[in-house]
């Protein structure tokens, strides 16, 4: 009914997100449709999906099950109400995702993104800290670097400036970790950097300026994704986990990238062997098929909110979406998906042959510093002098006329293909980095 087989002759009204709107209308870059790998564009072209859509499409394009799910569930229940009433599928997805998820996570809050999830996480941290008793606990502690989201309370404690300058004062009350971007020490490291897991010590320092009385939680990225990729010292995040614990303060992982499978562990927190006690998802939890986040939390945090009146509401927080019945089918037919061909640890395989394919750019022109681990990869890029991401946005759209989608962000090509990617399509995707390297200036 609605199927656009041509493109749009008018491009004005749609304000587009993160977009260089008036450079993308006068050379606009759209798909039609997509299958497996591959979207096709306007033009009819194949263009190798190198980036799982937007990190999210982690069991590739237009996948049955899923689509039949939302087709299935569109003519049986289309919406119910998600505050005071229920749905059977929330609830058994809720069941699904904790049997998948770190152990210790026994509860499930829905969300509709990883912005919400984040604020969620946030609100729940401060919140539970007040139900125990201990309201003085309020600040939040970030990281530079970090990007958690576009809401006031993921850019607060987010460290990316272009996402905070614009803002005004942001969320008061909080502090930020230094990132650790050790280019000096780290450059051209194959999978976790050797150097840098002192850095965390910096959380003591912050305590001791602002007291653990005050502080409520830490929220990291474990593995940075939109900054440009940015992996964790050896130790780094078992170090962080341990001064939470000493002090009493909650550990937040921001796993809407590194969750389903992207690291080749379901989750990070599984990969690095250190348990926060709340982890925030989206995009791969309903393959970016349909808006869907979820935020874990352990039993003791949700069990403390479990108290007062039964009648009463115990967390004033949710969304209108909320385990929406279309979002929780595409989601279980994404979890079904991810099952029956392994893909939450598929990466664990394809990790070294990802790794050597990537590393063989050292050497191509610019090329300063390459990063891996999992399904992700960056490739850092000299800037031009004086004109900072313009190398690295010539390059993505050289890609895309190749025929592969790739990401950018400021100089750096971060890639991070969908779980199901061959050994051949990983050497298609890299010769045409290898290429468009060789072709810009
Ligand atoms: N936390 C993390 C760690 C993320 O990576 C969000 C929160 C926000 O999710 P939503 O669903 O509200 O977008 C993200 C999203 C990029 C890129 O350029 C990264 C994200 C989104 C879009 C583009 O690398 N990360
Ligand atoms: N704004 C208004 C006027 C609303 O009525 C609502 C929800 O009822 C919202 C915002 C929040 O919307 P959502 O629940 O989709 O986040």
């Amino acid at each position: 009914m609605y199927h656009s087989r041509v493109v749009p002759n008018d491009l004005n009204a749609f304000w587009m997100p993160f977009t260089a709107n008036r450079q993308f209308k006068q050379a606009p870059r759209m798909f039609v449709s997509a299958k497996d790998m591959h979207f096709t564009t306007t033009d009819g072209r194949k263009v190798l999906d190198g980036t799982a859509g937007l990190w999210c499409v982690n069991a590739g394009h237009c996948r049955p099950k899923i689509t039949e799910a939302i087709r299935e569930q569109a003519g049986e229940l289309d919406y119910a109400p998600a505050f005071q009433m229920g749905h059977p599928l929330a609830f058994e997805f809720a069941n699904r995702l904790v049997e998948i998820a770190p152990k210790g996570m026994e509860h499930v809050f829905f969300t509709n993104s990883g912005s919400e999830s984040v604020d969620t996480a946030l609100k729940i941290a401060i919140a539970y800290h007040r139900a125990r008793g201990e309201g003085s606990r309020f600040r939040l502690i970030g990281r530079e670097r970090g990007y958690h989201g576009v809401n006031f309370g993921g850019i607060s404690v987010g460290g990316i400036v272009t996402n905070r300058k614009m803002f005004g004062t942001l969320l008061t009350g909080v502090a930020h970790l230094p990132h650790t971007h050790l280019p000096e020490k780290n450059a051209f490291t194959k999978g976790v950097p050797e150097h840098g897991a002192e850095l965390a010590d910096e959380l003591e320092r912050i305590v001791a300026l602002h007291d653990a009385s005050t502080i409520a939680a830490v929220i990291v990225e474990p593995v940075a994704g939109s900054t440009g990729v940015i992996l964790p010292p050896k130790g780094y995040l078992q170090r962080l986990r341990e001064i939470c614990t000493k002090h009493g303060i909650l550990l937040i992982f921001d796993e809407v990238i590194t969750g389903f499978g992207r690291l080749g562990a379901p989750f990070a927190a599984d990969y690095f062997g250190v348990t926060p006690d709340i982890i925030t998802t989206a995009k791969g939890v309903s393959n970016g098929v349909i808006p869907m986040g979820a935020v874990f939390v352990t039993k003791e945090i949700h069990d403390t909110f479990m108290n007062g009146p039964d009648h009463m509401i115990e967390f004033f927080h949710g969304y209108t979406y909320s385990g929406n019945p279309i979002a929780c089918a595409a989601a279980l037919g994404t979890l079904d998906t991810y099952k029956e061909e392994g893909l939450l640890t598929r990466g664990e395989e394809l990790a070294p042959y990802w790794e050597d394919a990537l590393h063989s750019l050292k050497g191509e022109p610019n090329v300063i510093d390459i990063r891996n681990i999992g399904l992700i990869g960056a490739i850092e890029l000299a800037p031009i002098a004086g004109q900072p991401t313009k190398r690295a946005f010539s390059a993505f759209v050289k890609a895309f006329e190749r025929g592969a989608l790739i990401r950018t962000t400021g100089d750096i090509i971060a890639l991070s293909p969908p779980l199901i990617i061959t050994k051949g399509q990983i050497n298609e995707l890299i010769d045409h980095v290898r290429e468009v390297l060789r072709a810009v200036d």
